[in-house]
């Protein structure tokens, strides 16, 4: 591929902090609802917990060597609020702060660029308990003191900030990624209020950096996908428009606009699902503007038309066992949308389809409807990786995705379009949101499985080191 990727593009990976630190109950650390959330995973499914993950806190400097082996000009990763406040608020965790502090000078000695998200998934369960987290409006001021802190703590190191890693994906798996006490999992309307919420943290977040760090940028990391209609016909089209209002505009028109798009609104009040919206709050959605979208991209999806009567699954179904085909059933919205597979696209073992077409169309569409910048913070596929007898890891098929992908993006980057990183998922191996350790996708491997931490070694993939000549020739070499 000839150069066409900027001078200074930030090559790099991404992680976030409860799937690969482990260290879990450590040096004044205190449970996040992901410990609790994954605790029985073992017994439940055979995954392991997050209690020691990559081991990644006591493997950090060896971890950033590697990376600066690859050539990686970024980080991503996320902050574990619960190590730094252990109760929420209150004290600050000396120890916990002092390894984000140690993280990051270790990244800047070695020329690497920290891009740092303040929330992915790891609400102190501290506040869980105190008054059952996200639910509670509550959690906004909660949100605004970490946040404030961490911000202030590293104005001068940190550039980039992404805020609340993936709303929608919250939304939709909404039990998974927040801890809902069982008196309310039953109740929606939830999911879009503490998605509200979230809207309110994120606008914070994005004022405190733009007040505190000089030359500071800061944007949301939505989990994304395009949403294909499963056939041309008219009805398929409306479908994956409303589809697309429900799933992806719903978030970035908040981001770019400051208001929610009104087909999904109108769509959630008729259903009695739309979130109670105070004051103030939509002019503070209006203040706290973001200056890029971080995107995180694995999948496509598609969409059809969906019949009033037909029976209401408010979320995709999860494949479990990494076997196609595997998956548990579409969500339905009736006379609005229902996702469907796409038949012409493969799929990795997990039923996640496999689309480098996609993000070619993503990063134009919403460069075309926003103008903003852009950056990739997540994209990859997940693997059964196998260590060989001769001590390595072959996954051309990781290469083959990854090539297509960047050639993808590449090909946006010809047509326009302004994108400023691409720090795909991730950087070592760590523990799946719901796939345990043997889902892998890191380009280091973790030599651990879900029944035996053993000593976590790393080991260079073949992965490795191929995207270390990508960076190397600036794109040029895939
Ligand atoms: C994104 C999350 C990540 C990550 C990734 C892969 O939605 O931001 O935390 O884990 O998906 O998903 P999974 O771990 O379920 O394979």
């Amino acid at each position: 591929m000839k150069n066409i990727f900027p001078e200074n593009f930030l090559w790099g990976a991404a992680t976030s902090a409860y799937q690969v630190e482990g260290a879990a109950y450590e040096d004044g650390k205190k449970a996040s609802q992901q410990d609790i959330i994954n605790r029985e995973n073992y017994q439940k499914y055979g995954f392991a917990n997050a209690d020691i993950a990559s081991d990644h806190y006591h493997h950090f400097r060896e971890d950033v060597a590697l990376m600066k082996e690859m050539g990686f000009k970024s980080y991503r990763f996320s902050i574990s609020w619960s190590r730094v406040f252990p109760d929420g608020v209150g004290e600050v965790n000396e120890k916990g702060i002092q390894f984000y502090r140690d993280l990051i000078d270790e990244l800047l000695k070695n020329g690497i660029e920290p891009i740092v998200t303040l929330y992915h998934y790891d609400l102190p369960w501290a506040l869980v308990e105190k008054y059952g987290g996200w639910i509670d409006r509550q959690v906004v001021d909660d949100f605004a003191y970490f946040s404030g802190y961490i911000i202030n703590e590293f104005k001068d190191k940190v550039k980039l900030w992404t805020t609340i890693n993936e709303q929608s994906i919250i939304v939709q798996y909404w039990t998974q990624k927040c801890y809902i006490p069982e008196q309310y999992r039953d109740n929606n309307q939830l999911r879009y209020q503490i998605n509200h919420h979230m809207n309110l943290a994120h606008a914070i977040a994005c004022k405190q950096v733009h007040e505190m760090v000089p030359g500071g940028k800061v944007g949301a990391a939505l989990g994304y996908s395009p949403i294909y209609p499963l056939t041309s016909c008219p009805e398929d089209m409306m479908a994956a428009l409303n589809a697309h209002d429900l799933r992806n505009s719903f978030y970035l028109d908040i981001y770019f606009k400051g208001t929610y798009p009104k087909a999904a609104m109108i769509y959630l009040e008729k259903h009695g699902l739309a979130p109670v919206i105070q004051d103030g709050d939509m002019e503070l959605i209006k203040e706290g503007y973001s200056d890029f979208l971080a995107l995180n991209y694995y999948a496509s999806e598609c969409a059809k038309a969906c019949p009033e009567g037909t029976k209401e699954i408010r979320y995709n179904g999860v494949n479990r066992s990494g076997k196609k085909g595997d998956i548990s059933g579409y969500e339905t919205h009736p006379g609005f949308y229902e996702m469907c597979k796409n038949p012409n696209l493969d799929t990795t073992d997990w039923d996640w389809s496999i689309d480098p077409t996609g993000l070619e169309y993503l990063l134009r569409d919403l460069y075309e409807r926003y103008g903003k910048p852009l950056m990739i913070t997540e994209n990859g596929m997940g693997a059964f990786d196998k260590l060989t007898e001769d001590g390595k890891i072959h996954d051309d098929y990781r290469i083959e995705y990854l090539k297509a992908h960047i050639q993808a993006m590449g090909k946006a980057i010809e047509y326009g379009v302004e994108v400023w990183a691409y720090c795909p998922w991730s950087a070592l191996d760590l523990i799946s949101t719901s796939n345990g350790v043997k889902k892998r996708y890191g380009f280091i491997y973790v030599d651990r499985t879900d029944d035996d931490p053993k000593e976590c070694r790393r080991i260079r993939k073949d992965s490795f080191y191929w995207y270390q000549k990508v960076i190397e020739s600036n794109g040029e070499k895939l």
